[in-house]
């Protein structure tokens, strides 16, 4: 039951060092100076490796319905190759539409990942109707459920959205119970002025999804969001997907004033752009509609987010991984982008991506850890149980080949996609083993987890309040 993972370099959020670690059934029992653990018992050599703690996707979306139809990866399938990918905990959100009971969504959400799951899972909850009752749903499921953050849209009026009355009394409950509001932050009801004036005009292609988001009405929404906040006492706001400079700026001065307001992005705005891919000739550009859009390799976004996660005024980076293949799904939008379903598919890429920005000098190896997997299991409730290399953590662990390639692309990904939005990208480092709670389930290219091994993890406050 116990193994020894030997010779490798430790990455903590405090900076690399050598270290054996000592995994005892599904915790981590010690570290030790190199060559001074247990002898006699399984060993996994590390030599050359970076030891890492499993990566934590904050953000995914199995099996959401949406825009007609429904994300293509099961929790069975979105969550191998999440763990593929050095993934081994993903926080996905249950659904609630108006009119639904939050408790029976909930229900519902656990029926789709129960027996499913590769890797251990969470839930946040979309709140899609805020009345008196979801009010009360908010602290049953933070005291009973283990679900301590609430997704809340500005976006899509009809479908998810919710107005500023109701974001101000969903943020009241927040504060109150502890609990984290996250944020969809984009003005949908002008968003959707402009879509339709667009479609008036004949503009139908793909890339008029981007220019019908533009960069202000994702920095308004994050701003009045950032403000109802305040309103309801600082009550802790995490703003989700943020893609834009003007967005970003938006987060920046509230954390300069010490408010209680945090973001995440992902890889898609740290690396793809609305010329090069969602403008692709045809309908090509389909493959990379998602909200919040790519925005503009002609302005200084890509730098300005990357420059965010250094210095924390972005924390996290999940993928807000919601695939949709062409055929069927996105086709859906041919002759409308309005129609086609919003989403990108990068569970299984994030490490691996994010690792690249090591590479390029772009991040510090303890950023790295600290924004894939130490900073989103403090900011939702998770830590010390996962995030962390440390005795009494779970030996969810990673060894990472930083002399290792990837290539990726649709013949090699496991992700239930018929394409991938990052087609014959090389980046460097390669996810070499993957260790879900001591148990091994991919080394060297072979995968060796089962659906069923993953469970529910309920969640406690987040680690950030104060
Ligand atoms: N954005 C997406 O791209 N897909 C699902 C929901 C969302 O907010
Ligand atoms: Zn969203
Ligand atoms: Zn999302």
């Amino acid at each position: 039951m116990s193994k020894l993972i030997k010779g490798g370099t430790v990455i903590s959020p405090t900076g690399p060092g050598p270290a054996d670690v000592l995994i005892n059934g599904e915790t981590i029992a010690a570290l030790y100076a190199p060559g001074r653990g247990p002898e006699d018992i399984e060993t996994i050599d590390a030599t050359g490796k970076y030891v890492i703690p499993g990566g934590i996707d904050a953000h995914t979306h199995m099996q959401l319905p949406f825009g007609g139809t429904e994300a293509s990866d099961t929790f069975d399938t979105g969550t191998r190759a999440a763990a593929i990918g050095g993934t081994t905990t993903i926080i996905d959100f249950a659904v609630q539409r108006t009119g639904e009971v939050v408790q029976d969504s909930l229900a519902a959400w656990h029926a789709k990942a129960a027996g499913n799951c590769h890797i251990d899972y969470a839930f946040h909850q979309i709140l899609g109707g805020i009345d008196d009752e979801s009010l009360k749903a908010m602290d049953q499921l933070v005291n009973d459920e283990g679900i301590s953050s609430f997704k809340l849209f500005m976006a899509y009026p009809g479908v998810f959205y919710s107005d500023d009355g109701q974001i101000l009394r969903a943020m009241q409950k927040a504060r109150t119970n502890g609990s984290m509001i996250m944020m969809h932050a984009e003005n949908g009801p002008a968003i959707d002025v402009l879509v339709k004036q667009a479609l008036e005009r004949g503009e139908t292609d793909p890339i008029f999804h981007g220019l019908t988001r533009p960069q202000e009405l994702e920095a308004e929404a994050t701003s009045r969001a950032i403000w109802l906040a305040a309103v309801a006492a600082d009550c802790p706001l995490y703003i989700v997907h943020l893609s834009a400079s003007k967005a970003l700026e938006q987060v920046k001065a509230a954390r300069d004033l010490g408010r209680n307001v945090f973001a995440e992005t992902c890889p898609q705005y740290l690396y793809l752009t609305l010329e090069d891919q969602l403008g692709a000739p045809g309908f090509e550009g389909a493959k990379w509609v998602c909200s919040t859009p790519l925005r503009s390799k002609h302005e200084s976004h890509r730098a300005d987010l990357w420059q965010g996660l250094r210095t924390n005024d972005l924390s996290v980076v999940s993928t807000d991984h919601c695939p949709f293949c062409m055929k069927d799904q996105k086709e859906m939008g041919l002759g409308d982008f309005s129609k086609i379903p919003n989403g990108i598919g990068s569970v299984e890429h994030r490490v691996d991506l994010l690792y690249q920005g090591v590479v390029d000098g772009k991040l510090s190896l303890a950023r790295w850890v600290e924004t894939i997997a130490t900073t989103p299991a403090r900011m939702f409730g998770l830590y010390p149980k996962k995030g962390v290399i440390a005795p009494g953590s779970d030996a969810d662990i990673v060894l990472y080949d930083p002399n290792g390639r990837t290539r990726i692309g649709v013949a090699t990904h496991h992700m239930n996609m018929d394409y991938s939005a990052w087609e014959g990208w090389e980046v460097a480092g390669r996810v070499d083993t993957v260790l879900s709670r001591g148990e091994v389930i991919s080394a060297g290219g072979e995968y060796s987890g089962h659906a069923g091994h993953g469970r529910f993890v309920r969640r406690g406050l987040s680690d950030y309040l104060i």
